[in-house]
């Protein structure tokens, strides 16, 4: 980086104070990732300059010979490791992905049929307050009292609302997702059906979770979280999504561009191809899996701890946790747990009775820490750690009434990043991380 201290030593310095803080803590937010040298070589290449309007041998811009080579690579590797016949890699990222899917096959007001994002969705899945719920018609469906999808609900409320699309994946859902139901169910009532797999695209890679290919028509993800890539997104077209709509590669290329966006980020692509590379290795297969054996060790023993499991465990990559019973609340807690250095975030849980901003419940997950090479043993560690520091604010209880909740939170906040015993933990997590260099 030796440009970039002499001319801007300020960016320069919070980069660097950056990767020490990731350095010494434990990220464990699920939809946080680390990158390989190799894939942010190629996202800071000389690509970045580039406009390229249009498409592989259609552009408007001249000047494409090695780009164009760029964006077939990615393509080619997406579809080869995906088994899927079409692949736009050119979204900015997950939500314009999800918009430019809806743009290509729906008209104002059309339904769109999701998980609230209450109940762990996505805002792209129908919240009200993104786009999705703004310009289109929603129906979201929810989770069981075990925090499990209702498949059954899910088939009632889409052949009594008949959505043009059925949008399956997750944001904050611990468990398999049944892509053969849902496509069964999209059949009956005639929708589309696109499954959001941004989250566990990594683990469908490494064989950990099932494929969506055979059961859904299209298939969306971002390309930096369990895939390792950088942030970025790709659109899929299944056989069946050709079957049921032969226009549909070319429906989505012309909603991505010139619908939504203008030229590809191609540095982007150039990383996307980079991270595709990797995820096709045994070294990535092993990867994806060890997160997922993480993933239930760790559920394990906050289980063991006492902790309430949205879904009573994790088959992925991520662990939802109530604590409710712990009495503690989600927004006290992940900043407890990040003055002991052990990085979450704050999550609503299925009928949570507090807003969004204080929800009762924290959200984590492996990618990381597994990135990182840590294992089963190492989440034995964290999860004493992460009981410990809950521990430390347990009766933390929030007012209800806004004012006294905004003092209560702005004293808080002071106080917390005193507490002797979330201090200790950070020392003991900074110590215990050294063993587990970034890169
Ligand atoms: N912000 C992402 C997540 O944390 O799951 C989804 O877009």
């Amino acid at each position: 980086m030796k440009a970039l201290i002499k001319t801007d030593p300020q960016i320069y310095k919070l980069i660097k104070e950056e990767e020490k803080r990731l350095q010494d803590t434990l990220e464990m937010i699920p939809s946080n990732n680390f990158q390989s040298k190799a894939v942010l070589e190629a996202l800071g290449s000389i690509y970045n300059y580039k406009y390229s309007e249009g498409y592989p041998f259609k552009r408007y811009y001249q000047g494409q010979k090695y780009a164009d080579s760029v964006e077939i690579l990615a393509i080619k590797r997406a579809e080869k490791l995906f088994g899927v016949p079409y692949v736009n890699v050119q979204p900015y990222s997950g939500s314009p992905a999800n918009s430019a899917i809806y743009f290509a096959l729906l008209e104002p007001k059309d339904k769109i049929m999701g998980l609230s994002l209450a109940f762990g969705g996505h805002l792209t899945h129908g919240s009200p307050v993104s786009f999705s719920g703004k310009y289109f018609t929603i129906v979201s469906y929810k989770l069981d009292k075990q925090g499990i999808i209702d498949y059954d609900q899910v088939e009632k409320l889409a052949l009594k609302e008949k959505p043009k699309i059925i949008v399956c994946g997750a944001t904050a859902y611990p468990r398999i997702i049944d892509f053969k139901r849902f496509g069964q169910i999209a059949d009956k009532c005639g929708a589309y059906l696109l499954a959001d797999i941004s989250h566990i695209a990594g683990l469908v890679v490494a064989g950990v979770h099932p494929s969506p290919v055979s059961y859904v028509h299209i298939v969306m993800t971002t390309t930096h979280k369990t895939l390792r890539g950088p942030r970025g997104a790709m659109v899929m077209v299944t056989e069946k999504g050709f079957k049921k709509d032969p226009e549909l590669g070319e429906k989505i290329n012309k909603a991505v561009f010139p619908g939504l966006q203008g030229g590809p980020h191609d540095n982007q692509t150039a990383a996307i191809a980079v991270a595709l590379k990797e995820a096709s290795s045994l070294a990535f297969k092993k990867y994806g899996q060890q997160i997922v054996k993480n993933s239930k060790a760790l559920a394990g023993e906050l289980i063991k701890s006492g902790f309430n499991l949205i879904s009573g465990g994790s088959d992925n990559h991520l662990i939802l946790i109530d604590l409710t019973d712990k009495k503690a609340n989600g927004a006290v807690a992940a900043l407890a747990l990040e003055v002991a250095g052990i990085i979450v975030n704050k999550n609503a849980v299925p009928n949570d009775p507090m807003p969004p901003f204080y929800p009762s419940g924290i959200r984590l997950g492996t990618p990381a820490i597994t990135t990182r090479g840590m294992k089963e043993k190492e989440m034995k560690k964290i999860a004493e750690w992460i009981n410990e520091a809950i521990n430390q604010v347990k009766g933390e209880k929030l007012p209800s009434d806004k004012e006294k909740r905004r003092e209560f939170w702005r004293a808080f906040k002071i106080k917390i990043v005193k507490n002797k015993k979330l201090l200790e933990i950070a020392k003991e997590v900074k110590a215990f991380c050294l063993k587990f260099p970034l890169f």
